[in-house]
Parts: C-alpha cells; sequence; structure tokens
C-alpha cells in the first residue's frame, strides 16, 4: 500500500462480526430471511478451519462491513473448540485497517498478543490477524485488510 495519512489510522470501520454456528445453511437461511441480507460469498477456509459465508450489509471507508457465518470443518478447530465450550453466538469482532502489517506492529508493540506471525488469508482475498481475546477485554479481535477493489 502507498503510504499517505490514511496509514496512521487503526480502524476504519467494523469490517464483519464473526458468528459461531453448527449449520451454515441453517444460519443463513435465517439471517437473510430476518434481516433480508445478501450472501456475497462463500468460502472453505482450511487454514482458519471454517466453512463460511459473507452477508453484505454496506460498504464503508476501505470496503465493505459484513456478518460472517462460521462453521467448523473440524471438532478441534478454534470455532469448533469455541462452539463446544460455549455454544452458537458471536466469535469475534474484524476491523477494517489500511494495512494489516502496519496494524499488527502497531497494537503488538503495546503488549497485546498476535496470534499470527504473519498476516493469513481472509475472506475475499482480504489479508487478516488475530489478537489474544485476554488481551482485549475478552475479545477475540481480526484485523482485516480488505482486497484491492
Ligand atoms: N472469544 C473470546 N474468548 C475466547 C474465544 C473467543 N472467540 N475463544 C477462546 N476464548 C477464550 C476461552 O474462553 C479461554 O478462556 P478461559 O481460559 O478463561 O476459559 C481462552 O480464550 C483459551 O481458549 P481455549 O478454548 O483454550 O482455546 P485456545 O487457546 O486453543 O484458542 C484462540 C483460543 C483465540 C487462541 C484461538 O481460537 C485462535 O487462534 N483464534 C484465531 C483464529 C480463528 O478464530 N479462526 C476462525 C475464524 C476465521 C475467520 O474469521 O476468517
Ligand atoms: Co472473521
Amino acid at each position: 500500500m502507498i503510504a499517505t495519512e490514511v496509514d496512521l489510522i487503526m480502524f476504519m470501520r467494523i469490517d464483519h462480526i464473526g458468528i459461531a454456528c453448527h449449520d451454515l445453511e441453517e444460519k443463513i437461511a435465517l439471517f437473510t430471511e430476518l434481516f433480508d441480507l445478501t450472501v456475497v460469498a462463500r468460502e472453505v477456509n482450511e487454514e482458519q478451519g471454517v466453512k463460511e459465508a459473507m452477508l453484505h450489509i454496506a460498504d464503508g471507508a476501505g470496503g465493505g462491513s459484513y456478518i460472517q457465518l462460521l462453521e467448523p470443518l473440524s471438532a478441534d478447530s478454534p470455532v469448533g473448540k469455541f462452539l463446544a465450550k460455549r455454544g452458537e453466538g458471536v466469535h469475534h469482532v474484524a476491523f477494517g485497517v489500511p494495512d494489516v502489517g502496519q496494524a499488527m506492529e502497531q497494537v503488538g508493540s503495546k503488549g497485546v498478543r498476535l496470534l499470527d506471525e504473519r498476516p493469513r488469508h481472509g475472506s475475499m482475498g482480504s489479508s487478516i490477524a488475530f489478537l489474544h481475546p485476554k488481551d482485549v477485554g475478552g475479545m477475540l479481535t481480526e484485523l482485516v485488510q480488505a482486497a484491492d477493489r
């Protein structure tokens, strides 16, 4: 990304709220019916251990905002373990950042544990990284740099 003054901004918007569920198709039907949302992407992300769908809400600074529905690929994946422990519900909050590497550096320098050493592949071509929930008031936090559009 070209260095501009926008690089100094940490969070630009809420990119998505991740919701853990047992049955993706069932929850897609529920959310589209309840809120009249549209599924804009479906993916299997083996690295994250999830099958997911992105439901578009609005467009904002540097990308859109979404609800991300997540079904685990296995019981020992992050979402599988979460479901076993806490049941269905909000799993993480993802914030849109201009540059995920820079955001990791900035927040890492404040002592927050980064769960990823380097950015990973996220939904719709994005680059993502997670912060440990215990260092962010109990909220699993995802940093998202949207794909160039
Ligand atoms: N939100 C808040 N707290 C959470 C949490 C979550 N989603 N998941 C786990 N925790 C808490 C647990 O409750 C537990 O707390 P206690 O010790 O007080 O019971 C603690 O964190 C450790 O949890 P754990 O069940 O032992 O699980 P792990 O430490 O093995 O893993 C975490 C937890 C956050 C490190 C792991 O889930 C992780 O690396 N997550 C990032 C990747 C991810 O979630 N990918 C799926 C989404 C992909 C996407 O969005 O694209
Ligand atoms: Co997410």
